[in-house]
């Protein structure tokens, strides 16, 4: 028995290496200058490069590989979301293309220690107006899987028009687990589209933006598209108007996904929003 015991904590004890050597657990915590955050405040967001490593990438390709084949639910497929160039049923060709892998945050303890680490808790608190950062379980809190032939083009949209919290001052944080590029459907944003506000006939009921209305296209002449390498982060406020292409190449492309608001910015009760409780950042 008392061999048995050892043997099982040997093994855990090398799982629990083998666990965390792709992440690296004490990194310098690093927050934003002050150019950085006042970029992040004039254009509604921000790009890091490089703020994951490759082994951190390495990883988070791995767990998401493993959740892929065969796919670990929970997740949203492109039939789901019904958005151009989307399969129309699951009895189609592609009908069970994955669009994302939900409930991250639940996957893997890696992907958790990651998204809470010291360093984004300080980066978020910085770009909501200093104030403590809680991660958002209920929104992205999502692996991006966009595939090819059967990914859908997303339209302009800002995150917030389905989320429910007293005030609308979230930012979500991105990160590139492979090039993104306008070929495989990249994120494109409208710099600044965050502190303006629309009237009514500038989106379409679904809330996206209406490209043939003379404003949005003065508006659409100002939208820049990233280009990211594995590892670049991307933070955008959750009033920024973005959008992305399908993808046209021929590997799927990953990216991860997690959203984070002020401690005293409580979702709306009985929401989607408030659904599970946000996470604390590690303390650095
Ligand atoms: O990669 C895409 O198609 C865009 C995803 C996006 O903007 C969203 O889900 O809010």
């Amino acid at each position: 028995m008392g061999n048995k015991l050892f043997f099982l904590r040997c093994w855990l004890a090398l799982f629990g290496w083998v666990e965390s050597k792709g992440v690296v657990l004490s990194k310098e915590v690093q927050g934003l200058s002050d150019q950085q955050q006042q970029q992040f405040e004039q254009d509604g967001f921000l790009v890091l490069r490089a703020f994951a490593s490759s082994a951190e990438v390495a990883t988070f390709k791995q767990i998401t590989e493993s959740a892929l084949h065969p796919l670990v639910g929970p997740a949203e497929f492109e039939v789901d979301v019904r958005y151009p160039g989307a399969p129309l049923c699951r009895e189609d060709e592609g009908g069970y293309t994955p669009r994302r892998l939900l409930h991250a945050l639940a996957r893997s303890s890696l992907i958790r220690q990651w998204a809470t680490q010291p360093s984004l808790g300080v980066i978020l608190s910085q770009v909501i107006q200093g104030k403590e950062a809680r991660l958002c379980q209920n929104h992205h809190n999502c692996i991006m899987t966009k595939y090819p032939r059967f990914s859908s083009k997303t339209h302009w949209h800002q995150d917030v028009r389905y989320w429910s919290f007293e005030r609308p001052e979230l930012v979500s944080f991105w990160l590139a687990l492979g090039e993104e590029t306008k070929q495989n459907g990249a994120l494109m944003l409208i710099p600044g589209s965050h502190r303006l506000s629309y009237k009514d006939h500038q989106l379409d009921d679904m809330k996206f933006l209406c490209t043939n209305v003379a404003e949005n296209q003065r508006l659409l002449e100002r939208v820049v598209a990233l280009s990211l390498s594995p590892g670049d982060l991307v933070l955008f406020h959750c009033q920024t108007f973005h959008a992305a292409g399908a993808n046209e190449t021929d590997s799927v492309k990953l990216s991860m996904v997690f959203t984070a608001h002020a401690a005293d910015n409580h979702p709306r009760p009985n929401t989607r929003s408030s659904v599970y409780p946000s996470l604390a950042f590690q303390v650095g």
